[in-house]
């Protein structure tokens, strides 16, 4: 089986989460069913980071969903995560495989150059967008679209999860041009009932 369990990588980020505070948010995330969950956060003292990294490895542990740290291999391993999320100037891969050991290592790309290239270096899994515009984040990359990401399909066998503007709308289109799973952000955690959106994605998947 691959490494992703289900075609929702679910992102939580304590930004995106409207005036709700984070346990909530992700307590009806796992109610909704995520079976993959990451944690971003950004512009955070560590200190906090691992406060809310411990949290979620705690609710995640309970309901047997896959936990995955974005950018930070120390907060992963301090929290007892399944993994790491590294962008591409995060700790390179080369420098995080010893620390993590088999823990799953995600690498974001944004080419088929850098796809091919996370697959050289043993990621797990590969990360692709931005898919479409979005707002929650400055990414500085035009948006990637169906046929880059059907491209990065043709060249990489890893499992790749599309990210970026991704909403029930887009979804299967992402996911029928090659992607195993849809990460997603605002449209679970900015539109209402979390555990319904969730439940929203996975019908359609
Ligand atoms: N990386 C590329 S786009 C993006 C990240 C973290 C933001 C995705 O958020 P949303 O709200 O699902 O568009
Ligand atoms: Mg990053």
């Amino acid at each position: 089986m691959s490494v992703l369990p289900s075609r929702l990588y679910a992102i939580l980020d304590p930004d995106q989460t409207g005036d709700r505070p984070l346990a909530p948010v992700l307590d009806a995330m796992l109610a909704g069913g995520v079976s993959v969950l990451q944690l971003r956060v950004k512009e955070r003292p560590a200190d906090e980071f691992l406060r809310l990294a411990l949290t979620v490895r705690e609710r995640t542990s309970r309901a047997g969903c896959l936990f995955i740290v974005n950018d930070r291999v120390d907060i992963a391993l301090a929290a007892g995560a399944d993994g790491v999320h590294l962008g591409q100037e995060d700790l390179p891969l080369e420098a995080a495989r010893p620390l993590v050991g088999e823990k799953l290592i995600g690498v974001s790309t944004h080419s088929v150059e850098q796809a091919e290239g996370a697959e050289r270096g043993g990621a797990d899994y590969i990360g692709f967008g931005p898919m479409f515009p979005t707002r929650t984040k400055e990414t500085g990359y035009e948006t990637r679209g169906l046929s880059m990401l059907a491209s990065v399909r043709r060249r990489v066998s890893l499992p790749i999860v599309a990210i970026g503007g991704i909403t029930a709308e887009n979804v299967a289109q992402t996911w029928s041009s090659g992607a195993d799973a849809a990460a997603m952000i605002s449209y679970l955690t900015r539109g209402g009932d979390v555990a319904a959106r969730v439940k929203e994605i996975l019908t359609l998947g």
